[in-house]
């Protein structure tokens, strides 16, 4: 289009500006210290989930490493790791959580 006021024969375009944000996983990471039924606490209090899709994911984690607790903007992702992480330490558990760009 040709917007107004803008000085002689200048055309924009008018775009439209819906951008999807960039998105991040959320992950925990294995240790051989943290009790299990903390880690299933941690999944149902920070990332909403239900007592078996917890227990499932704290199993994968503690078989593969690690696993994915969520998927979120970036500081919503920030706000859980900061959160996981003080919970963690306050409790005196090494558990580490992480963020990644997708
Ligand atoms: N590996 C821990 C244990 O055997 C459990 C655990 C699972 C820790 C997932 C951290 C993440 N007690």
């Amino acid at each position: 289009r040709l917007d107004e006021d803008e000085g002689v024969g200048v055309a924009t375009k008018a775009k439209p500006k819906t951008k999807r944000p960039n998105m991040y996983r959320v992950l925990i990471l294995n240790d051989d210290f943290t009790p299990m039924e903390f880690v299933i606490h941690v999944l149902e209090a920070f990332f909403n989930k239900g007592r078996e899709d917890a227990t499932r994911i704290m199993l994968h984690v503690h078989h593969h490493g690690v696993g994915e607790c969520g998927v979120f903007t970036y500081e919503v992702a920030e706000t859980k790791v900061s959160q996981v992480m003080d919970f963690a330490h306050q409790q005196q558990h090494p558990l580490q959580c992480i963020m990644e760009k997708k």
